[in-house]
């Protein structure tokens, strides 16, 4: 048997734009209209059923809940906040208390109000002063909760947005990629300023396993660089002041941070290549089945991401951790063997707070809309019905007992870790 130690937080995650729906006032939503990308629609029509989902989780045994405020829904309208949505997400809070569960929020989870999109959004540093407003709306109007996320996996909006072009606002122009990470960091560096007291203030990294396609030492440097450029020089940036970009330094404000979160899914293999301006390529490491998102599998992966982020000296949060697939008794096996790998960086010592798996119910999966099931509890996207799988009960098993048993660990497990 494995236990977490006493106020671990086994909890899920989701985000605004991909369960709330009619989130009519936000890019994404802009860009869908002009079909550009999937409808989210209605999603999950979590904001009717929010007290439906919280009921759920409280049934199921889940003591903790990342979810996102949409900007674009408290700020419908440039310098006009909705009151009404704010008390909603108090609401959602408050309930989320009186059921025993954790709340964690976060205030940026990719989306944008369109009004600051069409301004130019992070790609202005005089636009910072919109998100200034914003983050004193919410020091100002919400309160019963202490984990607060400016952003969510800045570098992977930075990338699909700036980079790769898939995401609003489509550019492919590394140069205007990387000001938009240091302005982020500004943004960070504001928000922190404004709330680090109230609530203890963080931030979530995706943190991809990068290895080196082969053993040669131009893929072992490349795969260091990608993981230094992809993992580390925002949260270096933040706390140094000085932020390594993909092609120029920049000076940015030194912050802080209170805690940071870890998302972690998967295992992807570097290669350099001999082209000064992308110098690497990037693939899934094709490591055995691959997920309904075409990633592979490597649950030793979270460990290791948990030992290299905890040289930051910070109370760390797995953030996000799931799978997309329509086997459910994949997905048990794969919180399982994830958790015991948890389990080890705690046992060593790690100063590991909290695993929230993503996600609670199934939702909209940006570009690749609603096809991938991340949910421990499945969505009927006609009916809006839920109905928890085999995993969420077993996940609530581990959550209320703050273990994993031998019988699990016997079944899905991977022996000693
Ligand atoms: O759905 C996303 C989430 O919004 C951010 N982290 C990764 C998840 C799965 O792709």
């Amino acid at each position: 048997m494995l236990k977490f130690p006493d106020g671990f937080l086994l909890g899920t995650a989701t985000s605004s734009y991909q369960i709330e729906g009619d989130n009519v006032w936000s890019d994404w939503w802009y860009w869908a209209e002009r079909g550009k990308l999937p409808h989210a629609g209605k999603a999950c029509n979590s904001w009717e059923l929010y007290e439906r989902d919280i009921e759920l989780m409280a049934e199921l045994g889940y003591r903790a809940y990342r979810f996102s405020i949409e900007w674009g829904r408290v700020f419908p309208e440039e310098g006009k906040p909705n009151e009404e949505a704010l008390m909603r997400y108090q609401g959602i809070i408050d309930l989320l208390n009186e059921a025993g569960i954790t709340p964690m929020l976060t205030l940026h989870h990719f989306t944008l109000p369109t009004w600051f999109a069409l301004k130019g959004g992070f790609e202005k540093e005089g636009n910072l002063e919109h998100w200034r407003s914003y983050v004193e709306l919410i020091r100002d109007n919400i309160e019963g909760v202490e984990l607060v996320a400016t952003f969510n996996e800045p570098m992977v909006y930075v990338v699909a947005s700036y980079v790769e072009g898939m995401w609003p606002p489509f550019r492919k122009n590394p140069l205007k990629a990387e000001k938009v990470a240091a302005n982020l960091i500004k943004a960070h560096a504001i928000a922190y300023e404004i709330l680090h007291g109230k609530f203890r203030v963080g931030i979530v990294k995706n943190r991809p396993h990068f290895v080196p396609a082969t053993d040669s030492e131009r893929d072992r440097k490349a795969a260091e660089e990608i993981d230094y450029t992809f993992n580390r020089s925002l949260l270096d940036g933040i706390l140094t002041g000085e932020f390594r970009g993909f092609m120029r330094t920049f000076e940015v404000p030194v912050s802080g941070l209170d805690w940071l979160g870890m998302n972690y899914y998967n295992i992807m293999k570097v290669k350099a290549v001999r082209n000064p301006l992308k110098r690497f390529a990037v693939e899934d490491a094709n490591v055995g089945r691959k997920t309904d998102m075409g990633w592979s599998v490597y649950p030793g992966g979270v460990y290791e991401g948990l030992k290299a982020f905890s040289e930051y000296g910070l109370p760390l949060y797995v953030t996000e951790n799931g799978i997309a697939t329509l086997d459910d008794e994949w997905r048990i096996e794969f919180i399982v063997q994830h958790l015991q790998f948890v389990h080890k960086a705690l046992a060593e010592g790690i100063d590991g707070r909290g695993y929230f798996y993503w996600s609670l119910i199934d939702n909209y999966e940006w570009a690749e809309g609603f096809r991938p099931r991340f949910g421990l509890i499945e969505v009927d996207y006609e009916t809006f019905e839920r109905k928890p799988r085999r995993s969420a009960h077993i996940y609530g098993e581990i959550s209320k007992k703050g273990e994993i048993s031998d019988e699990l660990l016997e079944r899905y497990g991977l022996g000693e870790v």
